[in-house]
């Protein structure tokens, strides 16, 4: 048929397999094949026709390659109709994930089987898209709406066991061998005189809907995904399979479906797809690089930090041992883990069998003996270098040659804490995010003398605990951490240039972040930022400079765990409401400071906020702390809820234009001084040559 697609005739069944690695993404050539075999099949003397994939998984949907570029034929929708419209009933048998265009694929066909393993649905809103091949209209015909909508809406896949009970499989195939267990679906099928199920005959009926059913839908997700038009054109989408035929109900789809693959917010969540799997490459080590074997970690410190990293392997069934200083300790760290766990179970998220075998994954000891057989260690104490150090030593001393030895520090000096070993090769960062349980960024910190299967065993059992990965060379705060500085600098400064708090979180929260700086600092406690600064020497000799925050903590108002902060809290349900006593002292200390309060715009919050953090970004790239633009949007949109809508602050600068970001900050050079506005040499380059950061990474990877 062609190269991805083959067919043959198997007894009385017409066998299509789709052959087009790794994922069976639906290119031109296994369009072009299927529609070429269903031809062949129509014609020839089989009495069904099995649909099966090779490989690691049945079709996961449309090729996102393609989009945004000239489409070519045959068009989906054509193939799709061939299936629907074959003279003999199509079948198709699943295993892996049948996602998106997949499953639409499947659900064009007459009957589905599929493995017990298998998955099915439709995550194309993850993409800021809405399936665009009938998924829409075939789903809640099957399925009924609101089961449809909470599918389309959430992206998520489905066990195939669930699909059954949805009637979105026929069949469950047990064995492992799909393809005779589907002939032999097809043969029963034959034999039983089964009819050509077609979904598009189904008419939903609207009685079934309540009233007021889409207009609450659209409510509820427009709260829930801010900043992002899918869900909402998804609704439009079900709402027209209840009240118009197949065929026009189909086309609305494909309209809305054009509206989105062309959006902004579409381009910038495919941005981030890709980006995600570039980053856990490492561009000098080979794919498939040697890696160690990890069988059991160990961690040293069961604080809140070191609790969720344990849950991570946990989680995954990999052994864990947590040390702490004494059984008090422990005691309290062991709690927090049980704690946590308790939420999820309580959520209905995990049955409490499923809790207790997590935590009875999770060793407990104080002695250092106990870890001396970790393949892994990682170490999560108090940020303070001279402890860490003594920690690493103890480490070098007691652990099994081969361990991996990371530090899960934030802004030390990585190869310091490598120096405080005999080993410097087998030691690296792996800085997780709070709550390291739930929070998806890992960053990989490479010291100067990491050796190659450290790094390549980090990125893989990173991505083994659920984790994206970015790979960062050391520096202070390494790539996330590192480039917020200016953006929480700018944010305090903008309230004594005239802003209240509520003005520039709104702002921010506008744009997409879940949560505005400030709001952010009163969440993690003002005085975590008052005593980093302590310690640092490098920072301007400027009375401005994060002076409100000061100023609150001096005060005894430490943020939300003090019931005050920018904001006051209400302390049964902990909102946060705008404090008229902040904002005159706002006012009084710009008069003090001799700073004139000036009325200051949406866009101007939005550039103080962002460029430092993008310029600081182009920084870490020329600096080779960052190995790729992409890889900085992968940090904030995982580890810094970066609107993910938005493509994260490397993309969002390529949309502005990098011209208009260099220009904007030249600006602000002349208004408030070179010491924080100074345009990073890469960016000044790229704009001048009118060029973006997706450029420099395209020039990068292929030089
Ligand atoms: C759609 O279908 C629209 C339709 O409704 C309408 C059409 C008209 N295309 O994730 P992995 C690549 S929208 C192109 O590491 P895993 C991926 O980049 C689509 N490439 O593997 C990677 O490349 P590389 C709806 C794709 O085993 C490699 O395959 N479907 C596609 O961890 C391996 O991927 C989705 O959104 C694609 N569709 O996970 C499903 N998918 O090796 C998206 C993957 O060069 N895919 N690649 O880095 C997934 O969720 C996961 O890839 C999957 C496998 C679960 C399938």
């Amino acid at each position: 048929m062609s190269e991805v697609v083959s067919y043959q005739l198997k007894d009385n069944i017409g066998v299509i397999s789709v052959n087009n690695p790794p994922v069976n993404a639906l290119a031109q050539a296994v369009r072009e094949g299927i529609l070429n075999a269903i031809n062949t099949a129509n014609e020839d003397a089989s009495e069904a026709i099995l649909l099966v994939c090779e490989g690691r998984t049945f079709v996961a949907g449309a090729d996102i390659t393609e989009f945004g570029k000239p489409p070519k034929d045959p068009g989906f929708p054509l193939v799709l109709d061939a299936i629907e419209n074959a003279s003999k009933p199509v079948i198709a048998a699943i295993h892996g994930t049948a996602l998106g265009g997949g499953f639409e694929l499947a659900l064009a066909c007459h009957y589905r089987c599929a493995l017990p393993t298998a998955k099915v649905g439709l995550p194309e809103v993850k993409l800021g898209l809405l399936p665009g091949a009938g998924g829409t209209q075939r789903v809640p015909r099957l399925t009924g709406v609101k089961a449809a909508l909470d599918m389309i809406t959430s992206g998520n896949p489905i066990s195939a066991s669930k699909a059954l009970k949805m009637t979105l499989v026929d069949k469950i195939i047990e064995g492992d061998n799909l393809e005779l267990g589907g002939i032999q679906y097809a043969k029963e099928l034959i034999g039983s005189s089964a009819p050509l199920k077609r979904i598009s005959d189904i008419k939903i009926d609207p009685a079934t809907v309540e009233p007021g059913f889409f207009d609450n839908a659209r409510k509820h997700l427009a709260r829930r995904a801010r900043g992002q038009i899918a869900q909402d054109r998804i609704v439009s989408c079900i709402e027209a399979a209840v009240e118009l035929p197949m065929g026009e109900g189909l086309e609305r789809e494909r309209e809305l479906f054009r509206e989105l693959v062309a959006s902004p917010e579409s381009a910038a969540m495919r941005h981030i797809f890709f980006s995600e799997r570039q980053a856990a490459k490492i561009q000098d080590l080979p794919k498939g690089a040697p890696v160690r074997d990890i069988k059991k970690v160990a961690i040293i410190g069961g604080g809140t930090m070191g609790g969720g990293i344990a849950m991570c392997f946990a989680n995954v069934g990999i052994p864990v041992v947590m040390l702490e200083i004494n059984d008090d300790a422990l005691q309290r760290g062991m709690g927090i883990i049980r704690k946590n766990y308790n939420i999820t179970v309580q959520k209905g998220k995990l049955s409490e069998d499923k809790m207790e075998g997590r935590i009875d994954t999770i060793a407990g000891t104080t002695d250092y003996l106990d870890i001396a057989d970790a393949d892994l260690v990682i170490e999560a104490v108090f940020e303070n270098l001279e402890l860490k150090k003594e920690v690493f030593g103890k480490l070098d001393a007691v652990c099994k040659p081969g361990a991996i030895l990371a530090t899960n520090t934030s802004y030390q000096d990585v190869d310091a804490i490598a120096e405080a070993t005999q080993r410097p090769q087998d030691v690296l960062g792996m800085h997780f995010f709070s709550p390291a349980n739930v929070m998806r960024l890992l960053e990989v910190v490479r010291g100067e003398k990491t050796a190659d299967d450290v790094l390549s065993t980090a990125m893989k059992i990173g991505k083994k605990i659920g984790k994206v990965c970015a790979l960062s060379r050391v520096c202070y705060g390494f790539i996330g951490n590192r480039m917020l500085g200016g953006y929480g600098r700018e944010a305090q400064m903008l309230l004594l240039d005239g802003c209240t708090p509520e003005q520039v979180d709104s702002v921010l929260e506008g744009f997409g972040m879940a949560m505005g700086p400030l709001a952010m600092g009163d969440l993690a406690g003002l005085d975590v930022g008052y005593k980093a600064r302590e310690g640092r020497t490098d920072l301007p000799d400027d009375p401005r400079l994060y002076r409100m925050g000061t100023l609150l903590v001096e005060m005894g108002r430490h943020g939300q765990k003090t019931g005050s902060g920018f904001y006051k809290y209400d302390p049964e349900t902990r909102r946060r409401e705008s404090d008229s006593e902040v904002e005159t002292l706002i006012k009084e200390e710009a008069a003090t400071l001799g700073v004139e309060q000036r009325k200051i715009t949406d866009d101007e919050i939005l550039a103080r906020c962002f460029y430092p953090l993008i310029n600081e970004g182009a920084l870490i790239l020329e600096e080779g702390i960052a190995q790729r633009a992409s890889d900085i949007d992968v940090v904030y949109v995982f580890g810094y809820a970066f609107p993910v809508a938005k493509g994260g602050p490397m993309h969002y600068a390529d949309q502005v234009g990098l011209e208009n970001v260099y220009n904007k900050i030249l600006e602000f050079r002349e208004r408030y001084g070179e010491q924080y506005w100074k345009p990073a040499p890469l960016l000044q380059r790229l704009a001048e040559e009118g060029k973006t950061f997706a450029d420099w990474d395209k020039e990068k990877e292929v030089g």
